[in-house]
């Protein structure tokens, strides 16, 4: 069965020159400021300004114990694509242990770093977004991907201690991957999917061999965070992203009619968020949210992203229950490692790669009439 990484072997992505040390830095380097003109398409031009959540305008926090969940979801999935969730049993320990991970690992010198650096057609390690190489700015922010299992990086980075490590994040990737499970069902009923219709969540229903990478994120204090970007805006690949963010904000979510949107940390909530293979199953009526993060100039941030997807041979297509005369399938079926290599190739244009009709207000047509159009974000 192909891997996850297969999917980037065919699509290396060679990134700028030597990572420098953003923490050393006391201006913003020109190759680091980004302004509108530079940005690759509208919707990731740099506009800092966002609206303050008012009541109408807060990302939708849902409680997993209550018994109305799957319907807060659904709710919450039309109409933002991203939600924050509490009561979601992950152990505030276990939190408090992957950010401490996380910020023993990017506070080690830059040269030390690198001896876990990512390759150019691999997906784990250590380096900068890969989503960099899609736009003509750099990002201030460096992250680390793990695919399976950290030993190996680990080992490089941490000879005589990363036994402690590995430990931690192997207690995270299996306490997300049985809420992402647990998530999924959530979803699925929201939308009317069982047990029964859904044959690649496998005989039990719990998704076993579901494939997924973790993914950590530090975002250095910054001298110009005004005109710096941590990451750009991006829809993810996956299914359904679990992310958790230190206290500090910086991810925003863009919001048709109302532009980007802080999501601010909660403290033990954590934040899922729709991407494209959900959006895809759901024919289009869940939101793939298209979101970035910014910087600032005092304090440090971290995130920890679990990209979720399903298993390696599970076809992905928009799903019987959601397809009738009035909505036809919006998307062509595809595996997750074929959509990441539309994705590695194409990026927020992936999407449309996989259409093969096109929603518009009172109707369908042809997506073929529409090939330009710029970034689905519902
Ligand atoms: O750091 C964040 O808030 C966003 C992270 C993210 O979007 C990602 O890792 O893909």
């Amino acid at each position: 069965m192909p891997s996850l990484s297969d999917a980037f072997r065919s699509h290396p992505v060679f990134l700028h020159q030597k990572h420098p040390d953003l923490t050393s830095l006391q201006e913003l380097p020109d190759s680091y400021a980004w302004s509108s003109s530079s940005a690759a398409t509208t919707d990731n031009s740099l506009q800092h300004q966002h609206h303050d959540a008012t009541a109408d305008h807060r990302v939708p926090v849902v409680d997993l114990d209550d018994p109305n969940a799957s319907s807060f979801i659904g709710s919450a999935c039309k109409s933002w694509g991203v939600f924050q969730i509490v009561n979601h049993g992950i152990p505030s320990a276990l939190l408090r242990d992957i950010e401490l991970a996380g910020k023993a690992l990017f506070s080690l010198q830059p040269a030390h770093k690198l001896r876990a650096a990512r390759s150019p057609d691999g997906v784990s390690g250590y380096g900068r977004a890969r989503i960099s190489s899609f736009f003509p700015k750099l990002m201030w922010s460096e992250g680390f991907t793990i695919v399976g299992s950290p030993l190996h990086h680990f080992r490089q980075l941490w000879p005589d201690d990363y036994t402690k490590y590995c430990d931690t994040v192997e207690r995270y990737q299996e306490a997300m991957q049985k809420l992402a499970g647990k998530l999924m069902w959530l979803l699925m009923a929201s939308l009317g999917i069982s047990k029964e219709d859904l044959q690649w969540a496998g005989p039990r229903g719990d998704f076993n061999g579901a494939s997924a990478a973790l993914q950590l994120n530090s975002y250095p204090t910054c001298p110009d965070p005004e005109r710096a970007m941590g990451l750009a805006a991006h829809t993810d690949s996956t299914l359904l992203t679990i992310l958790h963010q230190n206290n500090i904000s910086g991810l925003q979510v863009f919001r048709e009619g109302t532009g980007w949107m802080t999501v601010p940390p909660i403290t033990g909530a954590l934040i899922v968020n729709i991407g494209d293979l959900f959006h895809i199953l759901s024919n289009g009526l869940y939101q793939s949210v298209l979101h970035r993060a910014v910087v600032n100039r005092t304090q440090q941030r971290f995130s920890v992203a679990y990209l979720y997807g399903p298993p390696g041979n599970a076809k992905i297509s928009p799903h019987a229950k959601l397809v009738g005369p009035s909505r036809p399938a919006l998307y062509r079926p595809v595996t997750w490692n074929e959509y990441l290599g539309t994705k590695a190739k194409h990026f927020n244009e992936a999407l449309s790669c996989v259409e093969v009709c096109a929603p518009k207000s009172g109707g369908l047509f042809d997506v073929s009439e529409t090939h330009n159009s710029s970034v689905q974000v519902g």
